[in-house]
């Protein structure tokens, strides 16, 4: 028997002295992030699965194995369905960070629990509360930098962010199943107004805690637990107004102040949000000048066309949005261009079309080229889009040539399109 002295420091009972703690209040924020986060979930892999990555070329993942075992063709219809799925994740991500934090801080007695090994059991259950925490802290931490636009991860972050979410969403269903019990006492018991009438520091009172967040040294309160919750709720409805206005678009895009793009894309047609400038990847302006060219390959034929010779095919139009991964997007746009489907025909694909290797006159960068799938290709409203809302394509917005498709992941909208290869790859 390995002898353990007594509780230091963090560890002593009576260290922690807030009388807000306790299994009510716990409950009250567990309850909001069990919802949140099981929508976080979800989506999360609903957007992985938008970006096709069993297709060739795409998949940033390596060694996802059976992680990826969920997977399925992507839809095109409807096509605002990315656009809500990716503002829907990014959007109440940020929304949950107060109830995340005030969490944490409601059970932090609790991951200094002394002795630190008791059983078998309550050694399991603190290790899932390492995934438990550090995976949260991981998912949340790589998700608001990506969105922030500080790319500070070794490699790509879509690994990062996707192994996380496995690695986190175990230890959460371990943590639930252990927990849910004693949750569902506690918002059955009390009743929301009665319990935040309750004056503050005597509380459910330390009778019978088995939860261990009750203090048993109260110090004197500085906030009611209505007061704590409040805040919380505050704070998330303020993150909520300065975020949302991103995926929302229209007079809500001014209200965007946490968007790193900015609120004001500009004015004309194509005044909307940019993700990655012409100039900042490195696009050569002879690459996309006169001298470009579309290369359609396919089948073993090749047909080359000029700007002008694609103009004068058979013009359509969709009115479609850009949504990045990131969670801003725009309103529909007014494309228009060739259709993928009628590319495909033109090298020998009449019948069914297949799926289609993209590639730009980009040189580096993880986004020059992507894989379409069979049924993006064959969607009407899918284009090599030559022009945007009656204006040539700007150059940040792709000129000559970029791909546009119903319920596509910003991503996989290549810009400055140079070769397109229909059925291989994909
Ligand atoms: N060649 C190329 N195409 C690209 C990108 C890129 O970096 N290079 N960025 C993609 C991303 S991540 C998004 S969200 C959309 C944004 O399109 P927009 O800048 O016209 O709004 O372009 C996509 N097409
Ligand atoms: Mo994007």
């Amino acid at each position: 028997m390995v002898r353990v002295g007594p509780p230091v420091g963090p560890s002593r009972p009576g260290f922690w002295r807030s009388p807000l703690r306790g299994p009510w209040l716990t409950s009250v924020l567990g309850a909001v992030l069990l919802v949140g986060i099981t929508v976080m979930f979800v989506t999360g892999l609903l957007s992985y699965a938008a970006y096709n990555p069993d297709l060739g070329g795409n998949d940033k993942t390596p060694d996802r194995g059976w992680l990826g075992f969920y997977l399925f063709a992507w839809p095109t219809d409807p096509y605002w369905l990315y656009r809500l799925n990716q503002g829907v994740h990014v959007t109440l991500g940020i929304v949950l960070i107060p109830v995340l934090l005030a969490k944490l801080w409601s059970v932090i007695p609790r991951l200094f629990s002394w002795p630190p090994v008791k059983s078998v059991g309550q050694v399991l259950e603190r290790l899932s509360l390492l995934l438990l925490v550090g995976g949260v802290l991981f998912e949340f931490a790589t998700g608001v930098l990506n969105i922030q636009l500080a790319y500070v991860f070794p490699g790509s972050f879509y690994p990062l962010h996707f192994y996380g979410a496995w690695v986190f969403i175990g230890a959460f269903v371990f943590h639930v199943a252990f927990r849910i019990p004693l949750m569902i006492r506690m918002l059955r018991s009390g009743g929301l107004r009665e319990e935040l009438r309750r004056p503050t520091g005597r509380g459910a009172a330390v009778e019978a805690d088995e939860s261990g967040l009750v203090t048993p040294n109260p110090a004197a309160p500085t906030i009611s637990r209505r007061g704590a919750l409040g805040m919380v709720g505050a704070g998330s409805l303020v993150l909520l107004a300065v975020t949302a206005g991103q995926s929302i678009g229209g007079f809500l895009r001014a209200t965007a102040l946490l968007a790193p793009r900015g609120q004001d894309p500009g004015p004309g047609p194509n005044g909307f949000q940019v993700n990655k400038t012409a100039v900042g990847v490195g696009i050569r302006a002879r690459d996309v000048g006169p001298a470009w060219r579309l290369s359609v390959r396919g089948g073993g034929r090749e047909r080359i066309f000029t700007r002008a010779q694609l103009l004068a095919l058979p013009q359509h139009r969709a009115a479609l949005p850009i949504a990045c991964v990131e969670g801003w997007s725009t309103e529909d746009q007014d494309w228009s261009g060739v259709r993928l489907a009628d590319l495909a025909a033109l090298v020998g694909f009449t019948d069914r079309a297949p799926g289609v290797f993209v590639q730009s006159a980009q040189l580096r960068g993880s986004f020059r080229s992507t894989t379409l799938r069979d049924n993006q290709v064959r969607d009407p409203r899918s284009l090599l889009a030559l022009r945007v809302n009656g204006a040539d394509l700007s150059p940040d917005h792709g000129y000559p040539a970029r791909i546009i498709v119903p319920a596509n992941p910003g991503v996989h909208n290549t810009k400055w399109v140079t070769r397109l290869t229909f059925g291989e790859n994909a």
